[in-house]
């Protein structure tokens, strides 16, 4: 890896406006079954991009649940078949809210899209319990540019996975991705927080976007340069991004709070069996926002016992202390 991250004093940051995604992605189809070659792709491009491979009867029942989220939030109208905004302004910020919970599990371990996934791993797959669910109304959210391995440490063995669960054609503003971008280390400036990536690192031609449809899968390479496009359509963007993991080696756990010190943390795993992990400064803890980094001393004062978290764990290392968005 040539750098780890720069160090740009004074730069300006790159935004969504500033992309302008000229390439289309390609997709990748034809290597599924050859894992070497689906991952050469994978190290090379910085993502996969799979079509029509998620089951359409796991796919309607998350397209209800969600869509029974976006009436009750005055998104859509009841009974809508295509999720037409209503005009109504949406506050945003629930991408985590409990009233989804589950509806990623169900979608991901559905037998089907568990065989998908062990394709994508190269071995038998499992949920990782972080998840994000948007429904997005035109001119609503979009994701500046990122690279996921610099907010993420420490994750091993498991693939990000982004859903579409209605039409999200290019207006709707799906992911564009900076292709090949992604061995060159992060792009992030550390210089100037919160760290945006900065004008002018990323050739301005690599980025690529496409039209996505319910079936698709997109993974992203954790080095891989991605945002969202803006929503200048009359629909909301529904999709889902989660996390798949190795199922014999995995390395993020669903657990409640038994005891939570500035060394260690005891938690019960969802299994039932009792955890020990060490608690240093490389932890990254975020279990009051997952946004925010805290401070060890803030971790122990608000941890409380019972609190549902993810812990995200080398050995008997914890990585990352990560609030639960998924039960
Ligand atoms: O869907 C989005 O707006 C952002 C998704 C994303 O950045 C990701 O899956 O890593």
């Amino acid at each position: 890896m040539a750098v780890e991250s720069i160090s740009l004093p004074g730069a300006e940051p790159l935004t969504v406006n500033d992309i302008n995604p000229v390439r289309e992605l390609e997709d990748c189809n034809h290597l599924l079954g050859d894992h070497e070659a689906l991952m050469r792709f994978h190290d090379e491009k910085g993502y996969i991009l799979l079509r029509d491979v998620i089951s359409h009867e796991a796919l309607d029942r998350c397209r209800e649940e969600m869509f029974a989220f976006m009436v009750r939030h005055g998104l859509i109208e009841p009974g809508a078949t295509e999720p037409v905004w209503t005009g109504k302004p949406f506050p945003g910020g629930m991408e985590e809210s409990p009233e989804f919970s589950g509806i990623s599990r169900r979608l991901v371990e559905h037998p089907e899209n568990l065989k998908v996934m062990a394709q994508i791993l190269g071995e038998p797959a499992a949920m990782i319990p972080i998840v994000q669910y948007r429904t997005y109304p035109p001119g609503g959210s979009i994701t500046g540019p990122h690279q996921d391995g610099f907010y993420s440490p420490g994750i091993k063995n498991y693939k990000p996975v982004w859903l579409p669960i209605t039409n999200c054609e290019r207006e709707v503003g799906g992911l564009a991705v900076a292709v090949g971008q992604c061995n060159s280390g992060y792009f992030h400036n550390l210089a100037v927080p919160p760290f945006n990536i900065p004008l002018g690192v990323i050739p301005a031609d690599s980025w690529a976007t496409t039209d996505y449809y319910p079936g698709d899968v997109l993974v992203l390479n954790p080095y891989a340069p991605h945002a969202s496009m803006p929503n200048t359509s009359n629909r909301c963007r529904v999709t889902i991004d989660t996390r798949v993991q190795s199922a014999a080696h995995p390395r993020v756990l669903l657990a409640d709070v038994l005891e939570a010190k500035p060394d260690s943390i005891r938690v019960r795993s969802t299994d039932g069996l009792e955890r020990n992990f060490r608690v240093d400064d490389d932890t990254f803890i975020r279990i009051e926002h997952p946004g925010v980094r805290q401070s060890i001393e803030d971790y122990v004062a608000n941890t409380e016992v019972g609190r549902r978290i993810v812990v995200i764990f080398d050995g008997d290392h914890a990585e990352t202390l990560r609030r639960a968005s998924e039960g």
